[in-house]
This record gives structure tokens, sequence and C-alpha cells, in this order.
């Protein structure tokens, strides 16, 4: 079955033809208990479609369809080269449709079309790209030891992985899951959100015309208690890579426990510190922390929720940062319209979450500058871009909100800016903006999380690593640190010469 759609919009005019079953075995297949799941857009909250929900039966065929392919058309039956140049293949489709997966990406998520095309959907081809690159360059050492023994390592692959990825950047989250896993030779059963299955679905057409033998790629839609707890513990899947919640993680890293410990990576939540010193560019500061709080409607893992200010700058930085939300709220709304920059959450369950936060916020004395509310009338999951100041021990400025909602705190001095930082139990990113260039960097060593920015914020590049500490995550995505997570180190020993 397939759902057809036609844009009729001031950014995009087109068709997309999505499949909307599975994607097992290079077939699109119906699931074995029929169940669907309702899309829903966010912009309007209309129903878009439904889609297949999988269920364990699905993930057993799954992983079946993916054991199969590993051993007879891929993993180390297929050369490196010919791997990279599927990849590459790969991202040469996505970029040659990119104004209608951009269009999905924005019906399915409600992130502004301009954002999706030239932010997410660009990413996904430049991160292919970059992993088609290294999939003939796996090497291993040859480790000298005596003269009567050659001693290398080969860097080899799980076999079959499982990847479930969140609706934040659907398809951005599948890209740097498949370009690492595929690169190093594994087959891969995937699990988009069951929220934002859209992309995931169009991706699977052209995993197809790219080449990919069959079964190396399966993509399984469905809820986390049905499909992603059956990938989590399944007995034949030897590596889970996940992004989402850190409840969540938990549950994953248990599963893998009790089954076959699986090897699991996991991308979890934050509260990243953006620490303001007296002697930054304000201006460029006010900037980047906006970018990094209301981006993406904020959700997203490595936000500038908490906004760190030191007491010289506060009141200036305090009033500017406030003018930019209020200015956003005149660029919120259709994702589709070339002016908006500020899109709606992505579901009603994140609208409510986000909202419950504002009101805990109010209940612990926050001071509110700007926002705080619902933005319109309609259906839609909007929220103003808000602002507040408070403390380190208020829930709101603890937990992840993951909506548009910044907390600003004042300190003194550079101790304390480091001590409040690392004050949390997630350490995704943290920033430092200040002109002396000693002080930027001497904080940012000392901050505990997988990212420091200097003078910046909310940058990714294919080439460098990204993951957490602390309860942010283990193992790292993206650059070649990735690579390390879908391949097992095997240590060959050959005797040349010695007798016993
Ligand atoms: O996430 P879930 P939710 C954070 C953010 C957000 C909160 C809740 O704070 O407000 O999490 O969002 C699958 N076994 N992040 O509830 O449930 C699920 O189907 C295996 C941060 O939507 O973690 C989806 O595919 N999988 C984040 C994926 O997990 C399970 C991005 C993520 O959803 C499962 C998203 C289970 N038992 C949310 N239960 C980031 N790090 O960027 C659910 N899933």
């Amino acid at each position: 079955q397939t759902f057809s759609y036609d844009f009729d919009t001031p950014t995009f005019k087109g068709t997309t033809k999505v499949h909307t079953g599975l994607f097992i075995n290079g077939k699109f297949v119906a699931p074995a208990e029929g169940g669907s799941i309702e899309v829903v857009n966010p912009a309007t909250g209309k129903t878009i479609t439904s889609v297949a929900a999988g269920t364990k039966k699905d993930v057993d065929l799954a992983v079946k369809a993916a054991k199969e392919a590993y051993k007879k058309s891929w993993g180390l039956k297929c050369p490196g080269s010919e791997r990279g140049r599927l990849l590459s293949k790969f991202a040469d489709l996505v970029e040659q449709h990119i104004d209608e997966l951009s269009a999905l990406e924005t019906l399915n998520v409600g992130k502004p079309f301009l954002v999706a095309k030239t932010l997410d959907v660009t990413s996904v081809v430049a991160v292919l790209r970059y992993f088609a690159g290294w999939a003939d360059k796996i090497q291993g050492k040859v480790i000298e030891t005596n003269a009567d023994k050659l001693s290398y390592t080969r860097h080899e692959p799980y076999g079959v992985v499982g990847q479930i990825i969140p609706w934040n950047y659907p398809m951005l989250m599948a890209a740097w899951k498949l370009g690492p896993a595929l690169a190093t030779g594994n087959t891969v059963v995937l699990k988009p959100s069951e929220i934002t299955p859209l992309t995931a679905q169009r991706l699977s057409d052209f995993i197809i015309e790219a080449g990919f033998p069959p079964g190396v790629v399966n993509i399984v839609n469905g809820y986390g208690n049905t499909v992603g707890q059956a990938i989590s513990e399944h007995p034949d899947i030897s590596k889970v890579a996940f992004t989402g919640s850190t409840a969540v993680g938990r549950k994953i890293q248990e599963a893998s426990a009790k089954s076959n410990l699986k090897a699991v990576t996991l991308e979890l939540g934050g509260k990243s510190p953006c620490i303001i010193f007296d002697d930054a560019d304000i201006e460029q500061a006010v900037k980047w922390a906006t970018l990094g709080i209301f981006s993406n409607a904020g959700q997203i893992c490595a936000a500038s929720s908490r906004i760190l200010l030191q007491e010289g700058i506060y009141d200036a930085f305090v009033e500017k940062f406030t003018a930019v939300a209020k200015s956003l709220q005149h660029v919120t709304g259709d994702p589709f319209l070339a002016e908006t920059q500020h899109g709606p959450q992505v579901s009603r369950t994140q609208f409510e979450r986000v909202m419950s936060y504002l009101h805990s916020a109010r209940t612990d004395g926050a001071k509110f500058h700007i926002g705080g509310e619902k933005h319109g009338i309609g259906e839609g999951f909007f929220i103003q871009p808000t602002v507040f100041t408070g403390d380190n021990h208020m829930k709101a400025v603890k937990e992840e909100i993951f909506g548009p909602v910044a907390a600003l705190i004042k300190f003194k001095t550079e101790e304390e800016a480091i001590e409040l930082a690392n004050d949390s139990s997630y350490g995704l990113a943290a920033a430092v903006f200040s002109e002396n260039s000693s002080r930027a960097l001497r904080v940012s060593h000392q901050l505990e999380s997988g990212t420091a920015y200097v003078n910046c914020y909310g940058i990714t590049e294919p080439g460098m690593p990204f993951g957490g500490y602390k309860q942010s995550g283990n193992g790292r995505e993206c650059g070649e640190y990735a690579l390390n997570m879908y391949t097992e180190v095997k240590a060959v020993h050959v005797n040349i010469g010695m007798k016993i």
C-alpha cells in the first residue's frame, strides 16, 4: 500500500508517494498482526495517513533477513569499496529528492521547510557521503610482538545491528546510524519513531534503488514497547544503537543485560549549559544562544537550555535575548511559509509535557520575561518561545524540557560558573563565550560534556564525534569514532617460527 500527498505550498509544490508497509528483506510487507499507527501533522493536529505497526513477529522476520543478507551478500562477503559505492549512490538519491524529502519531514515533524532542506536533508547527504568514504578504509593494525610471531588486529562487523531512532531529526538520525553501520559491513533492523515514520519509509525506496542487497537494511515501524523492546532483547542482534529519552535508554541496557549482553550505544537527553562571561561578544552570544535553544522548537538533545550569565552582562543579555525571543513570535506558524522560523512541538504529548514544565517553573517562582503560553488559537501544537530567570534547584532548570524554553541563571565567578554547569546528571554539550581565549579554553576543558562549544553553539560535523558524558549516554556517533561502535576487534596471532 502507498500513501500519496500533493504539496501545494509556497515553498514546495509537488507530489510524494510513500509505502506504508514494513520494509523487510527488500520488500514492503503487511505486518504479521495487522496493526497500524496514525501519523499526525503537528502544525494542524490533523491525521496525515496511517502506516503499518509491526510487532515482535515482524522483528523476528527482519532479523532473519538481516542475518541471511549478512552471511550471503554483505559483511565479509562484500568489499568495502562496493559498500562505499552503494552508500554514495544512496546519498545521491537523497540529494536528487531533497525538496520532496524536506517537505515530507516538514509535514510530519513541523520543522520549517527551509530548515529541513538546508539543515536536515543537506546534512543527511553529507553524513552518508562521509561514511561512504570510510567503507574501504576500515583497517586493523600490525602489532610488533616478537620475531617468531605475526600479530595483527581485524575490525570486523558485529553482524545484525538494531537501531532505534527518535522523532526530532528523523532522517538525520537514520543517517547517523545507517552510515557507520553499513560502511563497516553490518546489516540493520531500524525502527523509526512511531510519531515520525514517513521519511524513513520513503528512504526505503532509495535503499532499493541504490542497489543494496535485500535484507541489508530492514525498516520496522512500530511502538517502542513492542518493536523497540523486541529489538533490544533479540538474541540474534549483536548491537543496538539508540537515540531517545534517558528512561528508555535504561530499559534498553536492561533488555541487553537480560538477553544476550548485546553492545549498547546510547545518545540520550541533556540540559546543556551555555556560559557567557562579562568579556564575551554579547551580540554574537545572544545569536548563538538563541539558535541553541529555539531551533527545531527546542527539540534538540544538545539544546542550550541553561544559559549561565556573569553578573556584569546579566541585565543587558536578558533584555537582548528576550527581544529575540519576542521577535520569533512573528515568524511562528505554518512551517511551509518561507518566513517561518518557529514551528510546533512534534505531538500533543510533547506539547503537554512542555506546558507542564512551564507550570512547574511558575510554581517554583521563576520569573517569566516572555512566552510561557500556547501560541495561536488553532489546533497545532505551537508554544511561544519562552525565557525565564531562575536557579539550578528548580525542576524546570534541572530536567530536560525539550521545548522552546530558556532558563537564564546568574553567576559571579569562573569557579561558580563551572560548578553550576557541571551540577547536572546530564553531560551532552556545553558552551563558553569569552573573548579571553585562555579563559574560554580553560573553562571548556573543565566542563563535563561530550561536546564543548567555544564562542559558538549547536554545530555538528559528520567528521566530529557526538555523544554524552554521565546520563546523556555512552558511545559516540559521527566521525571515525563511530566506526569503533560498529566493529568488534579480533586479535590474530600467527606462529611464524615458535616451537614447543
Ligand atoms: O522518547 P522515547 P519520547 C527526550 C525528551 C523528550 C522525552 C520523551 O526529553 O521530551 O525524551 O520523548 C522508542 N524499548 N528525548 O517519549 O520514548 C520510541 O518508539 C525500545 C530526547 O518520545 O525515548 C522511539 O523510537 N525502544 C531525544 C524512541 O524510543 C523504545 C529524542 C525515542 O522515544 C521503548 C527524543 C522501549 N521500551 C526524546 N520505548 C534525544 N536524545 O535527542 C520507546 N522506545
